[in-house]
């Protein structure tokens, strides 16, 4: 407490309002990915093992195998992380009762009651995302861009079939949820023809978005190039750019594994900003390429998460983790990744922003970047632990034995 007051004067001194700082933090959900929990592994295929162009590497014991372990796990997880927080989850993870299995084209509310359920428990929000991966119907590493109309109509009635499951999940939670389209649509060697795939997925893009849908926010994401898929990928950022821009009420989600590495998804969110009313971001940390390692407060963290509070974007920036770690215990890679996210967050709120756009403005360079410096150490640390404090969670060094005697009790116990 006393430190906490002692650093809240060090912050009011540079004009931080740290209170307000931890109320903006205490409002902002973040929506953790339920994949972390099971290696992307999903409910809905015998094999369950992700592939097609998606990949996890590692095998950590103790991975959840089903609805009751992935969401045990997430909920004990959940209550090691401070704040608001949402379930992503993917249409692979059906629940399915005996005789009710329905293939990914025919899929429907039904077995998404019991995330529904589970969500209202938690008092927390769901998104969604059609699972066009991990499946034979991805022939030839495509689908909605398939030459073969048949895998373009399978997988175009899965993305119509989740925007309709994701508006039940949404009306029955009185919320809106983010629905995002991603595919791995690809080539690996040199294409021999680079437009048609292209629009073949416009075409089919254009038959999945129809109308729009109350309790939805629609997005597509682009990717860089992904394993056995490296020299061409048909859902670039300026195909979906471009698609995004045309089509209002259809989004542009930023994975920041999928750019180049020196192109950063920190500069991108202001350019977004001009023209977008809402952004979802896929928050992940690519080591070399998009190898979607644990999210760790790290400078592009920071950065990300600063150009959301500079850029007033709070409410405009949707917050979704995407990370799957199957070396290490998938509990602990969920807590580490959101309150990692979190800190970041918090950092970015109590960074001295408006000081420091008037020394950008009146071209005070170098009094910005000395000021930019001293900021970086002011303590965070204490600000975080009364954050950690207020809302009843563990503090730093103090969750992780509970993540060890949850190994020992119930994960080491999966075999
Ligand atoms: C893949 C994309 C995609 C997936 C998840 C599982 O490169 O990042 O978002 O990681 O949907
Ligand atoms: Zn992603």
């Amino acid at each position: 407490m006393e430190r906490f007051e002692s650093a809240k004067a060090q912050y009011a001194r540079l004009g931080v309002d740290v209170e307000r700082a931890l109320e903006q933090l205490a409002g902002k959900a973040i929506s953790i990915n339920c994949w972390q929990g099971d290696d992307v592994s999903g409910f809905d295929r015998p094999d369950g093992s992700a592939s097609d162009g998606i990949q996890t590497t590692g095998n950590y014991p103790g991975k959840a195998r089903n609805f009751a372990e992935l969401t045990g796990d997430f909920a004990f997880a959940a209550s090691l992380i401070p704040g608001k927080k949402r379930i992503n989850l993917h249409a692979s993870y059906a629940v399915f009762g005996e005789g009710e299995w329905a293939d990914r084209d025919r899929i429907t509310f039904e077995p998404f009651r019991p995330w529904v359920d589970f969500a209202k428990d938690m008092g927390i929000g769901i998104d969604f995302n059609p699972t066009c991966f991990s499946h034979p119907m991805v022939v030839d590493g495509m689908t909605l861009a398939s030459p073969d109309p048949d895998v373009r109509r399978f997988w175009i009635d899965h993305a119509r079939a989740c925007r309709s499951i994701a508006e039940e999940i949404g009306a029955r939670l009185d919320d809106k949820v983010l629905n995002n389209l991603w595919i791995p649509d690809g080539l690996k060697d040199v294409p021999a023809d680079r437009l048609g795939p292209r629009l073949r997925l416009k075409d089919s893009l254009d038959r999945i978005f129809t109308e729009p849908l109350p309790h939805v926010i629609d997005s597509v994401e682009s990717k860089v190039f992904g394993i056995g898929l490296e020299s061409y990928t048909v859902g670039s950022n300026e195909f979906y750019m471009g698609y995004a821009a045309t089509h209002p009420g259809i989004y542009n989600l930023l994975d920041n594994g999928h750019y180049h590495p020196l192109e950063y998804v920190s500069d991108k969110i202001s350019a977004m900003l001009c023209y977008f009313d809402i952004l979802p971001l896929h928050v992940t940390r690519p080591v070399r390429w998009d190898s979607d390692h644990v999210v760790l407060l790290d400078d592009e963290l920071k950065e990300i998460m600063k150009e959301i509070v500079r850029n007033d974007a709070l409410g405009k920036v949707l917050i979704g983790l995407d990370f799957f770690d199957a070396s290490i215990n998938r509990i602990a890679a969920w807590v580490i990744g959101t309150r990692s996210a979190q800190k970041a967050l918090l950092y970015a709120l109590t960074q001295p922003n408006e000081k420091l756009r008037a020394l950008q403005d009146g071209a005070r360079f170098t009094e910005k970047l000395a000021l930019m410096e001293d900021a970086k150490t002011l303590p965070l640390g204490d600000i975080w632990a009364e954050y950690c404090r207020r809302q009843g969670a563990p503090q730093d060094g103090e969750w992780f034995e509970q993540v060890a005697r949850y190994e020992r009790d119930v994960l080491l116990k999966r075999a």
